[in-house]
């Protein structure tokens, strides 16, 4: 027996819409959310790939994200927030119906914000983030999670992983882009370990004693780590303060209470920046996407690399070979579409 199947992108896509669908989901809901999970394994996002799918469809059950949701934009004509109310569907449906009038707001006025109230968002950000890039816009994209995360120098899970990704567009490249969770590792990446049986890098959770530990089944009932100590715990407290308070949705402790689990795909808001680079170089030297260019090449010329080239390769590869599935991911897909 192989121990390993490979699958065409639009096999997969299909596989992960028939899960859906068989869970109840809606046409809107269902479309996005595959795209956004087969877009985590195509660009080798193992923790938000079809890892994430048993998570979304016990949520559905669970009765804490609508599966028949159908979002509901208010363009805030003349004004440059837009907001769109997921009614508590996912928020990537939400999202793909606000786009549009973000980017056209974002070209009328210089920059806008498009708000996303009562959502359930367990992805990735860089989807949206390379959608906002797509339009020729600069974008930041921040949400709250649950809280897991102790702040620096305190013992006990209070903000969330808290995803922060930010993308520039380029002309004759793919965006620079780059998206992370603003704990040393996201939540996801401590249950893969958990499953593969391995154990945490040092530094990432404190058990509930407030110890170190690299086990990850100890991390999990204790606290995850800020990166960077209080540098990640001062970016991941502006995200409740922007993306929850400032936007009247839940915070990361409110949304554990909301849940009682961590089990569940958080319930909260979403916010997206979107900054037309050339409205605000108006009238200053130089083309500002001619400038980037610039700074990139400076990166890359010491050898470094830019954010996002691990995942655009991946992504080559896997929109001509497919992506290769363990024997274990394929009966898992087959059990979920079992239920
Ligand atoms: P990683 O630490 O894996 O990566 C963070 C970013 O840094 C990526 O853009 C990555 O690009 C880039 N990067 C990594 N190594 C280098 C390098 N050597 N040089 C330059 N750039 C580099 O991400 P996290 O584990 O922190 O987060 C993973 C995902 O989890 C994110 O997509 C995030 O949105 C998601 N998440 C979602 C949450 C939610 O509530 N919805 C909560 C928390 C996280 P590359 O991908 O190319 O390696
Ligand atoms: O990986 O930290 C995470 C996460 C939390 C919610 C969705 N992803």
């Amino acid at each position: 027996m192989t121990d390993t199947v490979t699958l065409s992108l639009a096999d997969l896509t299909a596989r992960v819409e028939t899960i859906f669908r068989r869970a109840g989901m809606n046409a809107a809901q269902t479309r996005a959310l595959t795209s956004v999970i087969v877009a985590g394994e195509r660009d080798a996002c193992k923790s938000h790939g079809i890892y994430r799918i048993e998570g979304a469809l016990r949520t559905v059950k669970a009765g804490k994200v609508n599966p028949l949701a159908e979002p509901v934009l208010d363009a805030g004509e003349g004004t440059a927030i837009v907001r769109v109310d997921a009614k508590g569907g996912f928020a990537n449906p939400a999202f793909e119906l606000g786009l549009p009038v973000l980017a056209a707001r974002a070209r009328e006025l210089g920059l806008a914000a498009l708000v996303i109230n009562d959502c359930t968002h367990f992805s990735a950000l860089w989807p949206e983030v390379e959608a906002v890039t797509a339009q020729g816009l600069s974008a930041m994209v921040m949400c709250p999670s649950y809280a897991t995360v102790a702040p620096t120098g305190g013992n006990k899970p209070l903000l969330g992983t808290n995803p922060f990704a930010f993308g520039w567009p380029r002309a004759d490249a793919p965006p620079y882009v780059f998206d992370f969770a603003t704990s040393v590792a996201a939540r996801g990446e401590i249950e893969l370990h958990r499953r593969a049986g391995k154990p945490l890098p040092e530094g990432w959770a404190i058990d509930a004693d407030g110890n170190p530990t690299t086990d990850p089944e100890a991390a999990l009932e204790g606290a995850m780590l800020p990166f960077g100590g209080h540098k990640g715990a001062a970016i991941g407290t502006m995200i409740e303060l922007l993306a929850a308070i400032m936007i009247g949705d839940l915070t990361s402790p409110e949304v554990l209470d909301y849940l009682g689990t961590t089990t569940l795909a958080p319930f909260h808001g979403e916010l997206i920046l979107a900054f037309d680079p050339a409205r605000f170089a108006a009238g200053r030297p130089g083309n500002p996407l001619a400038r980037a260019e610039v700074l990139f090449e400076a990166i890359v010329g010491q050898g470094a690399r830019l954010p996002s080239q691990r995942r655009f390769a991946a992504r080559k590869i896997s929109e001509s070979q497919g992506v290769t599935l363990t024997a274990a991911e394929i009966a898992g897909l087959d059990r979920l579409t079992a239920q």
